[in-house]
């Protein structure tokens, strides 16, 4: 059997690194993207796979990375995050602009980028890592949930153009993940506060649980799409209802 390529946005850490090391063990030939070079190189070097330096925002960065994948069986796009714990009367608009840019329009970017590669391998999974704050709304959360349910809808409207195209459409939609980084980008590089989000909590998710998931949802049989896939931790029964100790 021919190696099948995937290539995984964001996976200089978190849910991205995991991703592309579970891929990696699934036996795909794995392609690193993200901006940090030194962290996909030495990733890269782990599960044998390739590293490309990628930013989601730019547009040249991502012609470059399409250019080096001529074929592509599975695209994860993962890169993204949150910025700001503010109401949406004081929030920081450069902060809402910036995870527009890459929740959403760096997602459509690396994609429309990546289709003539996802169709080139006869049988494409595009997974969309999405969230929980893609289905409800908080407080403090405006520009993230916003920018995520955008992820959501942009998941169902391309669905539904690709309709008839040997390309699945996903989203895996995690809740609370503890990670290195996701929390403290979101609280601006606090980390008491960002270690606070956990606090209590009986094991939050982990990036491999997430990972996990993105794997399963990638190597299921050519006629099975997972349209969405929503995981939280045992103790998060919905984002405002986690159980703290
Ligand atoms: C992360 C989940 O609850 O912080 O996407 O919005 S949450």
């Amino acid at each position: 059997m021919t190696t099948r390529t995937a290539v995984v946005t964001g996976a200089s850490s978190g849910i991205g690194a995991a991703t592309a090391r579970a891929l990696a063990a699934a036996g795909f030939h794995v392609v690193c993207a993200a901006r940090r070079s030194d962290r996909i190189a030495a990733l890269a070097a782990e599960i044998g796979g390739e590293a490309i330096t990628c930013d989601v925002t730019d547009p040249e960065s991502v012609a470059a990375l399409a250019a080096a994948v001529p074929v592509c069986h599975v695209l994860v796009n993962n890169a993204g995050g949150a910025l700001g714990v503010d109401p949406v009367e004081t929030a920081d608009l450069g902060h809402w602009q910036q995870m527009y840019d890459t929740n959403v329009i760096g997602l459509v970017r690396v994609t429309q980028a990546l289709l003539p590669a996802l169709r080139a391998s006869g049988d494409a999974v595009v997974v969309n890592v999405g969230s929980i704050a893609g289905r409800v709304a908080y407080e403090n959360g405006g520009g993230y949930t916003a920018a995520k349910h955008a992820t959501r809808v942009v998941t169902e409207t391309l669905r539904l153009e690709l309709n008839g195209e040997p390309i699945r459409i996903s989203e895996v939609a995690p809740g609370m993940v503890q990670t290195e980084e996701f929390s403290l980008v979101r609280y601006g590089g606090d980390q008491a506060k960002a270690d606070a989000v956990y606090a209590g909590v009986d094991q939050p998710l982990v990036a491999e649980d997430v990972a996990d998931a993105i794997c399963w949802v990638a190597t299921r049989p050519s006629h099975v799409n997972i349209d969405e896939l929503v995981i939280k931790p045992r103790a998060q029964a919905a984002p405002h209802k986690v159980h703290r100790s």
